[in-house]
């Protein structure tokens, strides 16, 4: 409705997606958990499918009298240009250019459910400065983006419009559906610009809600928890189970026949979860030795979920989450022999321009980062550092027969995988020795398979954290290739010097990093910091050459604060490492920095350990599960066998074994994280491949919870969620249910310890 003054204004830059939904959040006010109470004891009771819904019930009802426009947002493509706001209790859009397609001026609502057999009425007001027409639809929110319902060419003029309509939703309930006003080219429409379009009183209601299915609750998780792949004969074997004063015993029972081959006593200690989920309990079935495969009986509860007891368990799934790599190649054919049905043709072939001139180059080659087909150096250079550690690490698993184009090359698949990145960060190189920071085009693509998207890759600017990180990688590169390619190691180490002078010159000034140049919409990996990324290069570049400048450069860097982790953004913990395992070798170098080094990696893990002794899933996350949790508890899994291995500590080893056990199903929801293994494992990443094909591929280790509610799915469905609940299997929800290749390197890396 109209109101007297301008209230608000939101200004849209062009090919970005803002959304104005009320932010999410793990210190957001969070309903009181369902499930299972504190006291754990009870068992949840059976979701119910409700039937009906209330005629005349009101869904969406928005007349911006407020001046604020909650829940709405912006999308722009292919040169649309605008900006919305409030003006006098309606809200306009302000159009500078139309672009070229029909949502290139989109205007969407989202923060409501539309239920399967429901009959709506969607109601709203609409007029324009011009003659022109529009198209609006509710549709869902990612994937094909198909509409449930859409009027196209609707005409429109200065005289207000009242559109309404009854339609029925005939798709499954969409808990999270988008509103959308197409507002830019439609069929050849070149009206005057600017122009502005007025769009007031939206209104749905629910008109006959009889037949309308509304969604079951989400299914509550399996309570007790176990590795659903398993555990090795010798391994410590734990589970969680929640927390009840009325059983002390659990069973293990033969999977297939029922009998009892193992009785146990439940562990005292009641354990706190910050997810919500009730006190937790700990059991320990470690004597039982005997291979086979079985189940957790404890009275009064569901039985687990089947595990097995076996020698080599984690051989299939190990080699799995490396072939995930080698799928996600680019600038290659998949074939049949090894991609089965995720198969295709060579992608990203053609050459990209260098973003501001045009200038064309190649870059094909690397993997594809994710769900997504973008390519990312700091994205890439975690991944390598991870291989390369499981290499240096153990270098007996790293076989040569995982099934990549490459096996039975005489090379750990490892190594050629790893190379398969390296050869494409060779190509990412400017001459100055900076390295672009990642090759995409302007936006994600749909669901596509890699050789659909057609679109011009762009190649985005230099970056000190690329140019940081690739000077690192590329410097253990020539030390782990010497014996194997010298001609390709020598390459690794002159581009290597060549990146650390870049830094040299340019890393002090850069405070800010990465930010994506205005057209471009693809992931960013922002990182303001690239000290940790240059203390990552010195070192490695002394460890590859003993050469003193980089081990001064390591001492004064390091002396002046950088951020520890193993993560793409905080790297520090790979120097720290690899320098403090060279000193303990024996290594010649600075004391000092080796006791700074120490230091600080003994207080990190300290506090962990703290944390970890009194966790009921061996996180250290406490309730903050952030975007990648899943490569979180991997990372912490390195770190403490890192810890391990530099201090003896058996608890260390302990809580890195414990990583895997958390990923393959003792967390909060009860997922193996892992697709293709375990009983309850994702069945719908957020990963086009496997969206196109409707299979998920196997061996891909998806994001996990995530509780700041990062995409429109996660924000809909899993509101009032805490900590390590906040995760759902569904393509739509990019911020938990996404795969990438550094959420799966640092799990390779762990598993390659268990092979
Ligand atoms: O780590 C902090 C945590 O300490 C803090 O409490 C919390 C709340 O502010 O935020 C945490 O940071 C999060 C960060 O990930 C952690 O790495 C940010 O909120 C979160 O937005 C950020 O998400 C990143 C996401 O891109 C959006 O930028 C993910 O890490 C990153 O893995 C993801 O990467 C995408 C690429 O852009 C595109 N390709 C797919 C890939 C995976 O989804
Ligand atoms: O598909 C994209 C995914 O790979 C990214 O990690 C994610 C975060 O940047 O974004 C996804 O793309 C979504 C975009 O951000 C917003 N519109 C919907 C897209 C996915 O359906
Ligand atoms: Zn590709």
């Amino acid at each position: 409705m109209k109101a007297k003054k301008i209230l608000s204004i939101g200004l849209v830059t062009a090919l970005t997606t803002s959304m104005l939904l009320a932010a999410g959040g793990c210190n957001r006010v969070v309903t009181p958990p369902e499930y299972p109470s504190e006291t754990g004891s009870e068992t949840p009771s059976e979701p119910e499918k409700k039937g009906g819904l209330e005629d005349g019930s009101v869904v969406i009802d928005d007349n911006f009298d407020d001046g604020k426009y909650a829940g709405w947002g912006t999308y722009s493509a292919s040169g649309g240009s605008f900006k919305i706001g409030v003006e006098e209790g309606e809200l306009f859009v302000d159009i500078a250019s139309l672009g070229s397609l029909e949502y290139s001026v989109q205007v969407f609502k989202d923060g409501y459910p539309l239920s399967e057999g429901a009959v709506y009425t969607m109601e709203f007001d609409i007029r324009s400065d011009i003659e022109r027409t529009l198209e609006w639809r509710h549709q869902i929110n990612g994937g094909d983006y198909h509409a449930y319902y859409m009027e196209k060419d609707v005409a429109i003029g200065p005289e207000t419009k009242h559109i309404s309509v009854d339609w029925t939703m005939e798709d499954s309930s969409d808990p999270a559906p988008r509103l959308c006003f197409n507002l830019g080219a439609q069929g050849g429409l070149e009206g005057e610009l600017p122009h502005k379009v007025y769009i007031d009183n939206v209104k749905l209601t629910v008109k006959d809600g009889s037949n309308a299915l509304v969604p079951e609750e989400l299914e509550p998780p399996v309570a007790i928890k176990v590795n659903q792949i398993g555990y090795l004969p010798d391994s410590e074997k734990v589970f969680t189970a929640p927390y009840d004063e009325n059983v002390s015993e659990f069973t293990v029972k033969d999977a297939s026949t029922g009998e009892v081959v193992y009785t146990g006593t439940l562990k005292g200690e009641r354990l706190h979860s910050y997810s919500g989920d009730g006190s937790q309990r700990h059991g320990d079935f470690s004597d039982l030795r005997e291979p086979g495969t079985y189940v957790i009986s404890i009275e009064g509860y569901e039985d687990s979920y089947p595990f097995t007891i076996g020698e080599n368990i984690y051989a299939d799934v190990y080699k799995a989450t490396v072939k995930m790599l080698t799928l996600q190649r680019c600038g290659t054919k998949v074939d049949k022999e090894t991609g089965g049905v995720f198969l295709h043709r060579p992608c990203h072939m053609g050459e990209a321009v260098i973003y501001g001139t045009e200038t064309k180059i190649d870059v094909s080659g690397g993997w594809h980062d994710a769900g997504d087909y973008g390519r990312y150096v700091v994205a890439g250079a975690k991944t390598v550092k991870d291989l390369f550690l499981a290499y240096t690490e153990n270098e007996a698993a790293t076989g040569d027969d995982f099934g990549i184009p490459e096996s039975g090359n005489g090379v750990p698949d490892i190594l050629d995988e790893a190379r398969w990145e390296l050869e494409f960060f060779l190509k990412m190189q400017a001459d100055n020795g900076g390295v672009y920071h990642k090759v995409t085009c302007e936006n994600f693509p749909g669901v596509v398979m890699p050789p659909d998207e057609i679109e011009q890759l762009v190649v985005c600017p230099i970056s000190t954290t690329a140019t940081g990180d690739f000077a690192a990688v590329m410097a253990e590169a020539y030390v782990i290739y010497k014996a194997i390619d010298a001609d390709f190691a020598n390459q690794c180490l002159e581009a290597s010097k060549k990146a650390f002078a870049y830094m040299e010159k340019y890393a002090a000034a850069d405070t800010e990093g990465f930010k994506n140049p205005e057209e471009i919409a693809t992931g960013e990996y922002p990182d303001a910091s690239n000290k940790d990324e240059f203390l990552w290069a010195a070192v490695e570049l002394f460890l590859a050459t003993g050469d003193n400048q980089y081990l001064q450069k390591a001492i004064e860097i390091e002396e002046s604060g950088y951020s520890l982790g193993l993560g793409w953004a905080s790297m520090g913990t790979y120097p720290a490492y690899d320098y403090l395992l060279y000193m303990k070798n024996g290594g010649e170098g600075s004391d000092r920095l080796q006791l700074n080094f120490m230091n600080r990696l003994n207080k990190l893990g300290k506090n962990d350990l703290n944390v970890l002794e009194k966790d009921p899933y061996f996180v250290s996350l406490k309730d903050n599960y952030y975007w990648g949790s899943n490569m979180g508890i991997a990372d912490n899994g390195i770190f403490y066998h890192m810890m391990y291995n530099l201090t003896g500590e058996e608890q260390y080893e302990r809580y890195s074994k414990r990583a895997i056990d958390n990923l393959f199903g003792i967390n909060p929801a009860g997922y193996c994280y892992v697709t293709g293994f375990g009983t309850h494992s994702p069945k719908h990443p957020h990963h086009r491949p496997s969206q196109k094909m409707g299979e998920a591929m196997p061996g891909m280790l998806v994001g996990g919870p995530d509780c700041y509610l990062e995409d429109p799915y996660a924000k809909a469905v899993l509101a009032g969620k805490r900590g390590g609940l906040c995760y759902i299997d569904n393509d739509s929800s990019y911020s938990t249910n996404e795969v990438t290749i550094y959420w799966n390197s640092p799990l390779i890396y762990l598993l390659s310890l268990q092979q």
